[in-house]
């Protein structure tokens, strides 16, 4: 294992000097956060945001995210062009030498949450999710009523997403993931790439739309739609740790076992209910991720690949992106960097 850091390039109020200061700390998870979504990624544009990372004297680890176009989801005809664009981008970040890639496959809505800043008792503040309150909320004015959503999308475009989405339910949707994979991992395998589906976070369905990366049966799946080592996961203890029902070191075990975790995201929450959670510090008696036993299984895989501390909460009054400040984060780095020297004793 080795240990990077999410960095969202010239938008992040967080310097990547920063980031080099946070003891054990080698590489840079990011992304090219200005093409627009279903274009190829320029090669000089990577090449450059590489060797900004590079100059700090650290290493580009991974682009979190290349997002996947909503036409290849809903499998729309213009579908096969944009594929083409996407293996092109994937093998300009393998000829850089950029070693994994994660991606999710979310219809619509990214990571989604009802409170970006819920007060814990420690006096900082984290995301939550509590579904009933999600489900109060008006889409019916756009996503301007979706605390912190990033792509705004007006009433009328929205409208029209969702109900491109009503033929689509999740067999559909598997459908298309498997006509993407089928056509990309060949193309990063060649290139040196290994990709890593993102779990949905939440894992289920909100606002009616299918959601399928949820479960230990659904990663099962997912690996063996394409099998090769370019077609993996990121195992992300948070997203899928709000479902009680997945055993997270058993999980890890069997895919980390295949040789299928290309990238570990680890961030714990506390489940309050029935889907409803809020974020909370990383080591494990905070919340319901048991935080050693999924990295005691990761070990015992032999896991070499990149792991990130995820979300962070806002703590000694930072402000900053959601989820993405500083201090919350590095703590969270050293807390895995700790257990993980420990478990190898
Ligand atoms: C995160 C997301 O939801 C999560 O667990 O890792 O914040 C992630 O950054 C987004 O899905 C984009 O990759
Ligand atoms: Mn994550």
């Amino acid at each position: 294992m080795y240990m990077t850091f999410r960095w969202y390039g010239n938008q992040d109020p967080i310097p990547l000097e920063y980031i080099r200061q946070i003891p054990g700390v080698r590489g840079v998870v990011s992304a090219l956060y200005d093409v627009p979504v279903g274009q190829v990624w320029p090669a000089e544009k990577l090449s450059r945001l590489k060797d900004r990372i590079e100059a700090a004297g650290l290493a580009f680890s991974v682009v979190e995210s290349i997002p996947v176009h909503e036409d290849i989801k809903l499998g729309r005809a213009t579908r096969d062009r944009l594929i083409e664009n996407y293996q092109r981008s994937v093998q300009h970040m393998g000829a850089l030498g950029i070693p994994v890639l994660c991606y999710n496959f979310m219809p619509v809505f990214d990571w989604t949450r009802t409170s970006l800043a819920m007060r814990l008792e420690d006096g900082s503040t984290a995301l939550a999710y509590d579904h009933a309150e999600l489900e109060k909320i008006d889409l019916s004015r756009g996503t301007g009523d979706l605390p912190g959503w990033a792509t705004a999308y007006t009433a009328e475009e929205l409208a029209a997403l969702l109900d491109a989405y009503r033929s689509v339910d999740k067999e559909r949707l598997w459908e298309h993931l498997a006509h993407f994979l089928e056509r990309v991992v060949p193309a990063a395998e060649e290139s040196g790439v290994r990709m890593a589906i993102h779990p949905d976070d939440p894992p289920w369905s909100i606002f009616g739309l299918p959601r399928i990366i949820t479960n230990d049966a659904a990663l099962e799946r997912l690996v063996r739609l394409v099998d090769s080592p370019a077609n993996g996961v990121t195992f992300c203890t948070g997203s899928l740790g709000a479902l009680p029902a997945n055993d997270l070191p058993a999980m890890v075990c069997r895919l980390g076992g295949m040789g299928r975790i290309n990238f570990m995201h680890c961030r714990n929450v506390k489940n309050t209910g029935e889907r409803r959670f809020h974020e909370s510090p990383h080591p494990g008696e905070f919340g319901s991720v048991d935080m050693c036993a999924v990295l005691r299984a990761l070990r015992e895989t032999g896991y070499t690949g990149p792991m990130r501390p995820d979300h962070g909460r806002m703590i000694w009054g930072e402000q900053g992106r959601p989820g993405y400040g500083l201090h919350d984060r590095a703590l969270g780095a050293m807390y895995l960097q700790g257990l993980w020297e420990g478990l190898a004793r």
